[in-house]
């Protein structure tokens, strides 16, 4: 999913075109806005972490896409692809590493599992 930060800056074409490169299938795309309860689902797994409040206002922030890629290894490959969850740490090459210096603002998210990818999906899709 790419996040407003990344949506504002007009990086969605860049970022689609490097899961295309790569073989991926896009089989889903959503240009949508979050709304906040909706935000709170999606990341449900950190609703007690201390930075859940920054994180929920800043996916409600402006528009994201969410896509769904399709491929083998997915979601691993996807990861890797995206780069180390603080921007400015994350390797260049990867998408985070070359687009993004922000931590909570890192560009992209990534499903870690397939159980995620379920979960995801069903908030952002239903
Ligand atoms: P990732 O899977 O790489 O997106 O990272 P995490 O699941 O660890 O974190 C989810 C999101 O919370 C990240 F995109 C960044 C944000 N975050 C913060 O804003 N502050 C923190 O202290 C930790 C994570």
């Amino acid at each position: 999913m790419i996040k407003p930060d990344a949506v504002s800056r007009k990086l969605v074409g860049p970022i689609l075109a490097r899961f295309e490169q790569k073989g991926f299938d896009i089989i889903q795309l959503k240009l949508f806005k979050f709304t906040e309860s909706q935000a709170e689902r999606f990341y449900e797994v950190h609703r007690e972490k201390p930075f859940f409040g920054e994180l929920v206002s800043f996916i409600c922030s402006g528009p994201v896409v969410a896509a769904v890629i399709e491929g083998g290894h997915a979601v691993s490959t996807v990861r890797i692809m995206i780069g180390s969850t603080k921007s400015f740490e994350a390797e260049p090459g990867s998408i985070r590493g070359d687009y993004g210096l922000g931590f909570t603002d890192n560009i992209i998210h990534a499903s870690d599992s397939e159980e995620s990818f379920n979960h995801e999906s069903r908030v952002v899709f239903e």
